[in-house]
Formats: structure tokens, C-alpha cells, sequence
């Protein structure tokens, strides 16, 4: 039974390896895309039922509800949903959320519509600070194979050029909520232009993210800020393996309640980089994030290497722009085989006064949320010229502070004068090893 389940996805595997690639890629050239006769056989051979979906022919046609038609009906279990075409128009919200083994192969492009007042009339609640979404993406057992070539495309130039780099906008949603997802696999796929962040997941676990290419680049004088890579929200155990990510925001960012995250093998170009956080930013709520794990990333121009942010003890305001008031604990985050390559701030980053609405770094020791067990191992290259501190480390006394943070092999030097950075600033922060705290000089503070 298992020889006959696999034999032919092993031979169709085979055809589409030796084209993967971290890069953009050239759309597949049709003839490598396996005939209608390839797909009835494999789903044949896996008990599967066939959805071969090809784009509207004309102009007009939304492909978005075609799409969602198939993975809730026909090809919601057991199934094999084919997308052979070359581009397909996204043109309403859709939810797929009970998909139950079934195996999404896509060649080609979908590309959501401009259409800026209809997609605010949309979007849909993603259950975390006010963030909203044009698609609900469900169920266990999913494979989401892009091919390399297969394309999320938000179109995103307009909503850069619409917010005029205003932060949070009601409604501006995201091109994808993984929403509980579970068991399942999205690799090969190019996530580009996202609308606002390109994807987060939500109540979703044993989630394998593998060769992922994001890009959200604006071509404008406008920023591609809140385009964060990937949020992860209420999740646990999450890979991220050889991630190529360009956007203008967080490239990774753990949300409240993330644990068994882990990213390798990976490459980010600009943006903040990791963030851990924001967190606390629902009053009297608790919020957890525990056991981060990344190793072998480089980061090009990117803010920092790693950053923890929190929102202050005292409430201010109301999400997604203002709050604080959460508590909470951050512990087992471990960053090694890092390089950076002209990080524009500090490497290692905390600091627990955040907010949108005024007060950032104001009120920056009241938080009650901690963290402990910090290991920062083997991080080596360059900051940008000028850049001396190694770190900024501002943890509030509210919640105890920090304690435990492990420096080890820490080689990265400023890239004008190549002197190793030696400062390192602290608040707060018990049982410092590897590095010697200095405190923050009084007159200068580190808000900006
Ligand atoms: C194939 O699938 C059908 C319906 O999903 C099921 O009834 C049948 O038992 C399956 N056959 C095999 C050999 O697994
Ligand atoms: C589209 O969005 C509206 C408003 O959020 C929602 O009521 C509706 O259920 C969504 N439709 C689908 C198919 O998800
Ligand atoms: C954000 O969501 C909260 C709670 O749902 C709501 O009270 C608030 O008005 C929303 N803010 C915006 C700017 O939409
Ligand atoms: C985590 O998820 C992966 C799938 O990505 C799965 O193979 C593994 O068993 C899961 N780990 C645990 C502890 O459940
Ligand atoms: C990202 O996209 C921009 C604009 O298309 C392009 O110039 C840039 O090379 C891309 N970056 C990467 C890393 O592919
Ligand atoms: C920027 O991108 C948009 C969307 O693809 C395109 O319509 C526009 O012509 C581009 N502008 C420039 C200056 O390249
Ligand atoms: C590190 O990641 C890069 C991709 O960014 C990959 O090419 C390389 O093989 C990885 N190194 C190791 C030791 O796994
Ligand atoms: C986050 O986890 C805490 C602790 O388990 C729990 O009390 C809280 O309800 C969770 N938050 C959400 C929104 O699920
Ligand atoms: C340190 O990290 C670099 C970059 O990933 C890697 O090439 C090197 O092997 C690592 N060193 C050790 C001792 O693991
Ligand atoms: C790398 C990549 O796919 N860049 C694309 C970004 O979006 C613009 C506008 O849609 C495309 O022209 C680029 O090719």
C-alpha cells in the first residue's frame, strides 16, 4: 500500500527538483508542466479526487472563487487540485478552512485585483490587533507545493502608495492567514507585493515552511512598511528552512502565545529582521513565547539582528497602535551561525516601552513581562559604518528584568573602522555571560 502511495509522487518530485532555487524564478516554461494525463494518473494512484483548475478565460472572471469552489467542495478531502495556468485573478475574499489531505500544486501566478475600496469592505478579522486578511486558509494535512514558480501576488504598489507610509490602517489586510492549519506543508512558493503583512499563522501547529521567496518592494517614494514576512500568532512548532525575504518591516516576527519556532537556512534583505513581539499589548492579558531556535541566516542591511519589543505596564490607548498593560514570560530564544552585513542599529536589541500613538519609549520600566534563557551564539560580520553598540538592552524592572543572556563567538565589527563593537548596554539584566554590561549613559537616551 505505502510502495504504491509513493512511487509516482516520488517520479513527479523528481521532474520539478532541479529546478528549485532560492532566486526569483522565470515562469516554468509550459511544456515542463506535467499533461492533464500526469495528474490523473498520480491522483488515480493515490486515491485522490482531481480538480484541474485552469484561469478564466476572460478578463473579468474571478479565478478566487473557482479556486475556493474546488478546496471546499469537490477537492476538499483526499484530493489533488491542479493549477496549471499561468496567472489567475483574485477578486473576492475566500475561505478554505477545512481541507483534509490534499495536495495544492501550483505553476503559476494568482494575482489579487486593485480594487483598494472593495478589499477594505472585505476583510476579514484575523483575531489579533485589528490585522485583517483577503483569504482564511485551513485544515491538516495540506501540501502546498509553488514549484518555484508559483506566485502569491497582492499587487501590493498600490496600498504602498495608498497609505503613504501610515502604520496599521483599519482593514488593510494581509494576502494569507494560515488559520488552523495543521500537519502541513507550503514550500516552493514566492510570496510577492503583499498587501499589508504578507502572512501570518493563527491557531495552527506542525507547520513546515520550506523554500519560501517573499519580496514586497516598493517602487515608489512610499515605504513597504507593515509588510512584515511572517507573523506567527497562538502557534506552535513552525519551521521556517531557506526563507529569501525582502520587505520593510519585521521579517520574522513571534506575536503572543508562539512556541517551537524555528528558522534556518535563510536570507533577509533590509527590513527590522526578527522580532520578538510586540508583546503585552493587551491589557491584563498573558502572553507567552518560548523556544525560538534560528540558525544559518544572513541579514543584509537589515535594523538589527535580533529585536524584543513590549509594550509598556501602563495601558495607553487601545490596539493596534496603542495598549500595554500585558504580562507575560519570553524564554529559550537562541540565535547562532548568524551574519550580518551592515546592520543598521545594535545587533542584539530589547526594550519594553513600545507604542504607536506617542509614547514610544516612554514608561519603559513598568513592564510585567520578563525574559529569560537567551543564548546569542556565533554572530559574526559587520555593522554599518559608525555603528558601535553590540547592544541595547533595556529590560523593564516591572517583570524582573532578563535573566540568563549567553553571548558566545560574537565577531562582528563596524564596517568602516572594523573595530569590534564593545559596548554593550543594560537595564535590568541578570547574569549577564560573555559580554560586560554598561549602563545606558543617562544623557543619551535610545528612543528614536
Ligand atoms: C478511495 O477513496 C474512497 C472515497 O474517498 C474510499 O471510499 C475508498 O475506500 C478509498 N479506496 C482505497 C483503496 O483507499
Ligand atoms: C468575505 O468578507 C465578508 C466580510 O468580512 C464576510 O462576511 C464573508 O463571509 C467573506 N466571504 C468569504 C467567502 O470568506
Ligand atoms: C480594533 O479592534 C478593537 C476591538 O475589536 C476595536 O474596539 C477598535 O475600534 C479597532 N480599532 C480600529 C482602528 O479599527
Ligand atoms: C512538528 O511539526 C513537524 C511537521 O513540520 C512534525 O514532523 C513534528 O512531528 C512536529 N513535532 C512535534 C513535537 O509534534
Ligand atoms: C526584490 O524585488 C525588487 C523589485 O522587483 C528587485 O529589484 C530585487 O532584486 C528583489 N530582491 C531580491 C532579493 O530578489
Ligand atoms: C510601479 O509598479 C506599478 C505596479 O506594478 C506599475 O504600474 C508602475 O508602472 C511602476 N512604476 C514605476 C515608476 O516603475
Ligand atoms: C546555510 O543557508 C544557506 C541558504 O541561505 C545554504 O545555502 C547553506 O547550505 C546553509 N549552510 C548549512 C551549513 O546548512
Ligand atoms: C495565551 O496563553 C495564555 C497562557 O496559556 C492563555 O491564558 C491565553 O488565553 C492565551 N491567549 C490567547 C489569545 O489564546
Ligand atoms: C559560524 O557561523 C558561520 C556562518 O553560518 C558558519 O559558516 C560557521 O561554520 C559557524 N562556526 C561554527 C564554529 O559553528
Ligand atoms: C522579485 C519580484 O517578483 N519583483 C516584482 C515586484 O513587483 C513588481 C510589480 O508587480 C514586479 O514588476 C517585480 O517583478
Amino acid at each position: 500500500m505505502l510502495s504504491l502511495f509513493f512511487v509516482l509522487p516520488l517520479a513527479a518530485a523528481s521532474i520539478v527538483n532541479s529546478q528549485l532555487s532560492l532566486l526569483p524564478h522565470h515562469p516554468h516554461p509550459p511544456e515542463d508542466i506535467p499533461p492533464l494525463s500526469h495528474w490523473e494518473d498520480l491522483a488515480a494512484s493515490q486515491n485522490r479526487t482531481l480538480c484541474h483548475i485552469l484561469p478564466g478565460q476572460d478578463g473579468d472572471d474571478d479565478d478566487a472563487k473557482t479556486i475556493a469552489s474546488a478546496l471546499n467542495h469537490d477537492c476538499r478531502t483526499n484530493a489533488l487540485v491542479v493549477l496549471p495556468g499561468a496567472q489567475y485573478t483574485m477578486a473576492s475574499n475566500i475561505t478554505t478552512t477545512s481541507m483534509d489531505n490534499v495536495h495544492i500544486e501550483l505553476y503559476g501566478r494568482l494575482l489579487w485585483t486593485t480594487d483598494i475600496d472593495y478589499w477594505l469592505s472585505v476583510s476579514m478579522p484575523v483575531g489579533f490587533q485589528n490585522q485583517s486578511t483577503v483569504w482564511y486558509f485551513g485544515g491538516r494535512h495540506v501540501r502546498l507545493d509553488g514549484h518555484g514558480t508559483g506566485e502569491l501576488n497582492g499587487n501590493g504598489q498600490v496600498w504602498y502608495d495608498w497609505a503613504k507610509g501610515r502604520g496599521n490602517l483599519p482593514h488593510r489586510p494581509m494576502m494569507i492567514n494560515w488559520r488552523h492549519l495543521h500537519a502541513s506543508v507550503i514550500t516552493n512558493l514566492r510570496f510577492v507585493q503583499a498587501q499589508m503583512w504578507t502572512m501570518a499563522t493563527t491557531w495552527s501547529h506542525d507547520l513546515l515552511f520550506d523554500t519560501i521567496y517573499v519580496n514586497n518592494t516598493s517602487n515608489s517614494s512610499h515605504s513597504t512598511l507593515n509588510t512584515d514576512g511572517i507573523d506567527t500568532i497562538y502557534s506552535d512548532n513552525i519551521t521556517l528552512r531557506r526563507w529569501d525575504v525582502t520587505c520593510g518591516d519585521d521579517n520574522v516576527a513571534l506575536k503572543g502565545n508562539s512556541s517551537n519556532v524555528f528558522l534556518y537556512d535563510s536570507v533577509f534583505h533590509g527590513g527590522q529582521v526578527i522580532a520578538i513581539g510586540s508583546l503585552g499589548q493587551y491589557n491584563d492579558a498573558w502572553e507567552y513565547v518560548h523556544t525560538f531556535h534560528a540558525r544559518n541566516v544572513t541579514m543584509r542591511d537589515t535594523r538589527y539582528a535580533v529585536y524584543l519589543k513590549t509594550w509598556a505596564g501602563h495601558q495607553n490607548g487601545y490596539p493596534p497602535n496603542g495598549g500595554g498593560g500585558g504580562r507575560g514570560h519570553g524564554q529559550d530564544i537562541v540565535l547562532e551561525d548568524v551574519v550580518l552585513h551592515g546592520a543598521r542599529t545594535a545587533p542584539f536589541w530589547i526594550w519594553q516601552c513600545e507604542n504607536y500613538e506617542g509614547d514610544m519609549g516612554k514608561d519603559c520600566d513598568s513592564s510585567e513581562f520578563s525574559f529569560s534563557d537567551l543564548r546569542f551564539s556565533n554572530v559574526s560580520g559587520t555593522t554599518a559604518d559608525g555603528v558601535t553598540l553590540a547592544a541595547s538592552l533595556r529590560c523593564a524592572a516591572g517583570g524582573g528584568g532578563c535573566t540568563n543572556i549567553i553571548v558566545e563567538d560574537f565577531s562582528v565589527v563596524t564596517a568602516n573602522t572594523k573595530k569590534p563593537l564593545t559596548e554593550w548596554y543594560c537595564a535590568n539584566v541578570h547574569n549577564p555571560s560573555g559580554f560586560e554590561c554598561e549602563p545606558f549613559p543617562e544623557d543619551k537616551g535610545d528612543d528614536e
